[in-house]
């Protein structure tokens, strides 16, 4: 069984969407983050930079328990514990990593950096609006590659397309404008919105 520590926010949302797709059985830990339940002793002890999402598998690799933060890394090791969801075969894994780490390091952050700007005491608007545009960009390059191809990384669903789904659906959510008007990411969001987990893993 494991424990997921988690709020509705897309690095949580990317870590339960993990967990429901590659059907691992797991208990969610809501953690309000407005009353800094992620700051207490005991959430420290599990991820010192006291941060949202973490994992906590009682029958980790070696029988052992294993305590995971970072939601990519939650999101490898599920589909390793589980085997679904990641090419073993070099190129078709390098390529889906390539996709993986654009949902997680570049267009995730962004947008985190976007929501700090907006919900700053003094937000300033000429640096949400660059941000805004730098997601804008990065999904018309997704809009571009989903038109020749099914899913992020090719003809098969992978811990790519769950990254980039968790990211969507918060921008999708918040600044509906950088995702508007582009008919490959729709019919693609449209079909992962369709999973019955990922309906599950969304509901904080
Ligand atoms: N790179 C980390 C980022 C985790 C993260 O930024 N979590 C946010 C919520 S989305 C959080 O806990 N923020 C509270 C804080 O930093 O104090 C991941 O992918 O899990």
């Amino acid at each position: 069984m494991i424990d997921l520590y988690a709020a509705g926010t897309s690095n949580g949302m990317r870590a339960r969407i993990a967990l429901e797709e590659c059907g691992l059985p797991y208990t969610l830990h809501p953690i309000a983050l407005d009353k800094g339940e992620h700051k207490t002793a005991a959430f420290l002890a599990m991820n010192p930079n006291g941060q949202i999402p973490v994992i906590v598998d009682r029958d980790g690799p070696g029988g052992k328990p294993l305590t995971l933060s970072q939601s990519t890394a939650i999101l490898i090791y599920c589909a390793e514990k589980s085997g679904k969801f990641m090419s073993k075969e070099p190129a078709a894994r390098a390529e889906m990593l390539q996709a993986l780490m654009n949902a997680s390091t570049d267009i995730t952050p962004i947008f985190g950096a976007y929501f700090g700007v907006v919900r700053s005491k003094e937000p300033h608007a000429p640096t949400a609006q660059m941000f805004k545009d730098r997601l804008r960009a990065f999904f018309k390059v997704w809009d571009d590659l989903l038109g020749r191809r099914k899913y992020c990384a090719g003809d098969e669903v992978t811990i790519a397309d769950f990254s980039l789904y968790a990211g969507y659906a918060r921008i999708k959510g918040v600044v509906p404008e950088v995702v508007e008007g582009l008919a490959h990411v729709a019919r693609w969001a449209e079909a992962m919105a369709a999973r019955p987990a990922i309906q599950r893993a969304l509901k904080f």
